[in-house]
């Protein structure tokens, strides 16, 4: 069976409010991974049920993160662009899986403590088993890769001690590829807009805590004009960011959307105070981002191209996961 060396894999959620934090920590590196790599692009929509949604708006959610994806450059006809429930092998693997993995693994995981909060009872199984899940995905395309923020490391570690418990088990010697987490670019981790300790988000109550690829061009200069600063003016180098966290994020946003560092932004700007940095942010994030929720709003307008794109990624999908699938079957004893 084919190995592949440079297959990536990842996925964003359609929970709704894409946002800034979605597109530099993870969206933005998916396009640049595609020249050099054989890229698959997930609509993770099994993972959006683990906690509630409404099915009408998963539909449209669903396409806006296919819209995101094509927008943003990413080439459906040369690359794979699908959502997750078209392609079964990720539910069935996933089963399999949750059979290698370990509960005491599952218990270590952050975001699920983050995400059932104190009434951990009343959290679905879904949400429990999630990073098992995940690790199907990547598993189901023996994927080399995978691009993430860097909220998702540990899911990833899972996926990697997943895949290595499964090879030993089965002494499947290296069926599955360890995969390697690509964190990538100067906003891995960009925060929320009203507080700086806090990691930009889809689900917080606030609107004006993020930046979504909805806004138009007043709501994104208006975010940021109300993002919560401090009232020192910018330092000139990167230590006197350290107990700034609402400084660091902006300057982080900054660098990241004009592909430079936080040395260099604050090269331009140490000295100055948050009412020129903001200005010039806002311009700056209005310019880069325009183009792409421009050409989202074209293609949401069409759904059924975007339904069309989707079916036609997920038969792709299919042929690379099906044969992986139908092989772990065998080597587990399955006839
Ligand atoms: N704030 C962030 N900074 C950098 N990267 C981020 N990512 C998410 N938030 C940030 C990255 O985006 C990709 C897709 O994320 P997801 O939608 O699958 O799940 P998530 O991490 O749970 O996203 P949210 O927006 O934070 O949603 P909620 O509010 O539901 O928890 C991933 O690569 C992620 O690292």
């Amino acid at each position: 069976m084919e190995k592949p060396t440079n297959r990536v894999f990842s996925g964003v959620q359609p929970t709704g409010n894409l946002h800034l934090g979605n597109y530099l920590g993870a969206i933005r590196n998916f396009v640049g991974l595609q020249d050099t790599h054989e890229c698959l692009y997930c609509v993770v929509d099994m993972h959006a049920i683990t906690v509630w949604q409404d099915p009408k708006e998963l539909t449209a959610n669903t396409r806006e993160v296919a819209a995101a994806y094509i927008a943003s450059g990413i080439n459906p006809e040369t690359h794979i662009i699908f959502n997750q429930s078209k392609v079964t092998a990720h539910a069935e693997l996933a089963w399999i899986l949750n059979c290698v993995a370990r509960i005491g693994w599952l218990n270590r995981m952050t975001q699920f403590k983050d995400k059932a909060g104190k009434d951990r009872e009343k959290a679905s199984v879904g949400l429990y088993a999630y990073p098992v899940l995940m690790a199907a995905d990547i598993l189901a395309y023996r994927a080399t890769h995978v691009p993430v923020g860097e909220d998702q490391k540990q899911h990833l570690e899972l996926a990697r001690d997943t895949a290595q418990k499964f090879n030993n088990d089965f002494e499947a010697e290296d069926f599955f590829p360890l995969p390697e987490p690509l964190i990538m670019g100067a906003a891995t981790r960009v925060m929320s807009l009203r507080d700086g300790t806090k990691k930009m988000s889809k689900s917080d109550p606030s609107a004006y805590s993020r930046i979504t690829l909805s806004d138009n061009a007043d709501e994104i200069a208006q975010k940021i004009r109300k993002a919560r600063t401090d009232p020192e003016p910018l330092p000139e180098v990167k230590d006197g960011l350290a107990e700034r966290p609402e400084a660091a994020n902006l300057v982080n946003i900054y660098a990241a959307l004009s592909d430079t560092t936080t040395e260099q932004v604050l090269k331009e700007f140490g000295g100055k105070m948050f009412s020129e940095f903001k200005p010039a942010l806002a311009d700056l994030a209005v310019d880069k981002l325009s183009p792409i929720t421009g050409e989202m709003k074209h293609l949401l307008a069409d759904p059924a191209y975007i339904d069309g794109e989707l079916e036609k990624g997920a038969e792709r999908a299919r042929a690379i996961a099906d044969p992986v699938l139908k092989r772990v079957k065998e080597i587990v004893g399955f006839i």
